[in-house]
């Protein structure tokens, strides 16, 4: 008996070279996860200012993230963006969040983008380079990793994703504990180095070295012109 397969573009996978080696990408079960990439953190006056930062260091990570989001519509691919924030009544703030750090102004105080880090707030949504398209789902999560307390892990496995192209900020808080989660959970994750960042140089580079070191201990690290390539030359 012949059988005959007929395989859709979307399930073969294509080479992405990458750090430690060449990630399989197969574009049909892979999504583009976009973390925080909020006023919050990117702007002055908000969570990241508050927190002692300079917020400029983010901003290289717009454009690349830019370009890599409109390949990944263009592909017609999964889209998600995150967002850290707190409900108004600060029911699901830790007190431990609340209480850390010694700075004067804290989550749920008002500043110049509204409540820090609330949502509904100004400063809480993202930058208008990057902003969602209806119907691409906006996590809204109240810690680092993007699968704690949230519904990301369901909405994921529910449309058969098992590959995720991570990007955002910052490199070695929200990413990384994103990256770990998902890694636990059994997705294979490649993180945009150049659509990434932190507000420490130093740490942005260690943490893309740590993601990737041991060969993919979490997965695998790659420029955004490598994956758009390789999404755009299917
Ligand atoms: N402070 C810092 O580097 N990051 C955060 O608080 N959240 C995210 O990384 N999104």
């Amino acid at each position: 008996m012949v059988t005959l397969e007929v395989q859709h573009w979307g399930e073969m996978s294509i080479s992405v070279p990458a750090r430690p080696y060449d990630f399989a990408l197969t574009q049909a079960q892979a999504a583009l996860v976009i973390i925080d990439m909020q006023r919050d953190f990117l702007e002055p006056g908000g969570f990241g200012a508050a927190l002692g930062n300079d917020v400029s260091h983010l901003r290289a990570a717009i454009a690349p993230i830019a370009a890599t989001l409109a390949a990944c519509r263009k592909a017609e691919m999964l889209v998600i963006h995150t967002r850290e924030g707190h409900r108004p009544d600060l029911s699901d703030l830790t007190g431990a969040k609340h209480r850390r750090g010694r700075f004067a102004t804290r989550i749920g105080d008002d500043g110049p983008m509204g409540r820090i880090l609330v949502r509904g707030e100004h400063g809480h949504d993202i930058i208008a380079e990057l902003a969602p398209l209806p119907g691409e789902p906006v996590i809204d999560k109240p810690g680092k990793g993007a699968f704690y307390a949230t519904d990301l892990e369901l909405l994921l496995r529910g449309r058969g994703i098992s590959q995720l192209i991570l990007a955002g900020v910052t490199t070695e808080v929200c990413v990384h504990t994103t990256l770990r989660e998902a890694n636990d959970r059994g997705f294979e994750c490649i993180v945009l180095e150049d659509g990434t960042a932190s507000y420490f140089p130093e740490f942005h580079k260690a943490a893309l070295a740590m993601a990737c070191a041991q060969d993919a201990i979490f997965g695998w690290v790659a420029s955004s012109a490598e994956v758009i390539a390789a999404i755009s030359n299917r």
